[in-house]
């Protein structure tokens, strides 16, 4: 007792506007500008959706709660190199507003870049907590391996909890940002417009040629027309498939429904084993 007024701590009451706000002007930031096609918005999806894909359904283990992706034994697996830039980029923000955890941010980050790409509102609310515990990183190989084919990819998702038409629908993430040599190995954009979100990586898919690239990377394939683009053996997996075909011709043709589905499986992906009080609303 005795204490002044000035001497009681108010803390800070988060206010989680301001924060998408500031990931909004970092991702058309003038430092985007030299960056690949101008956005830092794909490197953020695919931050959060590699710091959620690790999620195992019947462990419990894994996904975004934590943000383990800090740590080596996540951080350097090779489906997460180039996401240290990523990490990187988000870490001013960080500092900003203290009071949010990267697990948090990071989620943000991706449903923030997807509504400023021109893709659908993601429901997204807070409260994932980090661990500071380096044992609690999840193997590797809970990622998909790009190089495989449709039993794999139903593998990994229906690990995660996702079925085919889901599957499907987060594939379409691929509209946006490109493959990095240096990074998976891989090379080259989807499409000719990867900084807006739309329905073109399933339109390209169904009506381009694709053809294997002939050069000493990894197999990827080319469209025959421009040479310019490039599908992945498991973005091939999908038009291959008798199951996963359908979803790809009815997102190629219904912008709304693609919007609808991608919003509703993508808000899922980062909410996987993240233990919400059951009275958090997501808005
Ligand atoms: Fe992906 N992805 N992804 N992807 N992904 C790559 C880039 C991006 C696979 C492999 C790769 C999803 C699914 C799959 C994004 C989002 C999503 C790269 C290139 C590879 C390889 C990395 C590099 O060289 O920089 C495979 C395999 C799958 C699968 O089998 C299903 C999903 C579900 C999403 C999502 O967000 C929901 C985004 C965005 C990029 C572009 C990143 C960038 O820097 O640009």
């Amino acid at each position: 007792f005795g204490k002044s007024s000035s001497e009681v701590k108010v803390a800070e009451k988060p206010d989680y506007e301001k924060v998408r706000k500031a990931i909004a002007e970092l991702i058309d930031s003038e430092k985007a500008e030299d960056y690949d096609d101008g956005s830092f918005g794909p490197i953020l999806v695919r931050l959060a959706w590699h710091s959620s894909g690790s999620y195992d359904k019947a462990s419990g283990t894994g996904g975004s709660n934590g943000a383990t992706m800090r740590f080596p034994a996540e951080k350097g697996i090779d489906a997460n190199k180039g996401l240290n830039i990523a990490q990187d980029l988000l870490e001013p923000i960080k500092k900003q507003f203290p009071w949010i955890s990267y697990s948090d941010l990071w989620t943000l980050a991706g449903a923030v870049a997807i509504e400023e790409l021109g893709g659908p509102h993601i429901k997204w609310r807070p409260g994932r907590k980090d661990v500071d515990d380096e044992t609690k990183c999840p193997p590797d190989g809970r990622l998909p391996d790009a190089a495989k084919g449709p039993p794999h990819l139903r593998d990994i998702f229906y690990r995660m909890g996702f079925n085919d038409q889901e599957i499907v629908a987060l594939s379409g993430a691929h509209a946006l940002g490109r493959c990095h040599r240096d990074r998976s190995g891989f090379e080259g954009p989807w499409n000719h417009s990867p900084t807006t979100f739309s329905t073109e990586y399933f339109r390209l898919l169904l009506e381009e040629k694709w053809i294997p690239r002939k050069w000493d990377g990894p197999k990827q394939y080319t469209d025959a027309s421009t040479k310019e683009l490039m599908m992945l053996p498991t973005d091939m997996a999908l038009i291959w498939d008798k199951k996963f075909k359908p979803y790809v011709e009815l997102y190629a043709k219904d912008q709304d429904r693609f919007f609808e589905d991608f919003s509703a499986a993508f808000s899922r992906l980062l909410e996987l084993g993240v233990p919400f009080p059951e009275s958090a609303p997501a808005t």
